[in-house]
């Protein structure tokens, strides 16, 4: 259960404000490389625009995002941090992406009220300081790299409520983990529609990389001889490939990386959604879109899924890393109310509610700014 973030209350903003959004460095929106991070931009840019704000996102080139303005920048994309081992030192190609909307904000900083930065990278936390305009840092993973670790935790000290974070699991990984504002996540729930009775598949979403553990669904829906439908970016091919090889004669099939239309399309008809992160998954936003379509939800107990899933009543918390465990949660998928799934995305991950919270972070933020001179 996420609670609302205690120390801001339920403040709505004062006044309309100037919101500029600067995305993940590893991708351009819409491809699928931002993962969960793109779900909370385009999310949380709607709901500020549907609040009377006014907003624009700075983002790598061939970036898209229906209705919202998107100045594309040039240059070469970030190395994905959680490639990266703990020790290794911040690294900056040529003609760094990061680098280029990054000095695009400085010239043009003026012109908003508060700057969210959305990538998980270095610069602009080390940037903060020197820009005039405040700046907000939604991070987006726990802790995967010390200069990393370093750099965020400096901001969050000297910036009182500026790292914004998915859930309380996630802060966790961090030393500074009371300086950080849990605010759960979100969605459009209007664009999820609940099935009361499913077909026979499970279903495994997200990026394709070993993070994800994609291998420990495959094996358990071969386990349990239920075909499972994978949908998401295939980021690391060997990867996958390492995984047709490793179980030939499971029932699974790739469906590819699909829109959320058509990606709720089929998850809705699906008895239930296996989570299977080996890392500490900040949040899970393809949790709460199962949840939203009455999809029960079957994930490790660690990281972001703790705080999301009601055990035995919206799903199954299972031993990490246990495809035995996961085998006996879809055997007991039956005992699930899909109702209750739904329920609990009208509750606790509509729009609005992450509206509020969104607002109350921004609100602080800008209280607690420190005074130059
Ligand atoms: N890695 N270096 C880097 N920068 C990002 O912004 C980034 C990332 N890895 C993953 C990622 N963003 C998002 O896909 C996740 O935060 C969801």
């Amino acid at each position: 259960m996420l609670g609302s973030c205690s120390v801001l209350g339920k403040s709505v903003l004062q006044k309309p404000l100037k919101f500029l959004f600067v995305s993940t460095s590893v991708g351009a929106l819409g491809s699928g490389d931002g993962g969960g991070v793109e779900l909370t931009l385009l999310n949380t840019a709607r709901l500020l625009v549907s609040r009377g704000h006014s907003l624009h996102v700075v983002a790598p080139k061939g970036s898209r995002l229906d209705g919202i303005t998107v100045t594309e920048i040039d240059g070469v994309l970030q190395v994905p941090a959680q490639t990266l081992s703990r020790a290794v030192p911040v690294t900056m190609p040529e003609n760094s992406v990061l680098g280029n909307m990054w000095n695009y904000v400085r010239q043009v900083q003026r012109r908003f009220d508060l700057i969210i930065n959305f990538a998980y990278d270095w610069l602009p936390f080390y940037l903060t300081p020197f820009l005039t305009t405040p700046v907000a840092h939604l991070v987006s993973m726990g802790s995967l790299n010390d200069a990393m670790d370093d750099v965020i935790g400096r901001v969050a000290t000297q910036y009182p409520h500026s790292v914004g974070v998915y859930t309380r699991a996630q802060a966790q990984t961090f030393a500074f983990a009371d300086a950080c504002v849990p605010l759960g996540s979100g969605l459009d729930l209007a664009r999820y529609s609940f099935c009361e009775t499913p077909d026979s598949a499970l279903c495994w979403l997200g990026r394709i990389s070993p993070e994800k553990g994609l291998e420990d669904a495959v094996a358990a829906s071969q386990a349990a001889n239920i075909p499972l439908k994978i949908m998401g970016q295939i980021q690391n091919e060997p990867y996958f490939r390492q995984i047709q090889q490793a179980f030939p004669e499971a029932p699974f099939e790739y469906l590819g990386f699909l829109n959320t239309d058509q990606m709720q399309n089929i998850v809705r008809r699906c008895r239930g959604l296996l989570v299977t992160s080996h890392w500490v998954e900040a949040f899970g936003n393809v949790l709460i879109e199962a949840l939203a379509c009455g999809v029960p939800v079957i994930a490790y107990q660690r990281g972001g899924p703790i705080e999301i899933v009601r055990n035995g009543e919206t799903g199954w918390l299972v031993q990490p890393d246990s495809v035995d465990g996961l085998v006996t949660a879809i055997q007991s998928l039956d005992q699930i109310d899909r109702n209750a799934c739904r329920q609990q995305a009208e509750q606790e991950f509509s729009l609005e509610a992450l509206g509020d919270r969104t607002e109350a972070w921004f609100d602080a933020v800008l209280k607690f700014w420190p005074r130059v001179g």
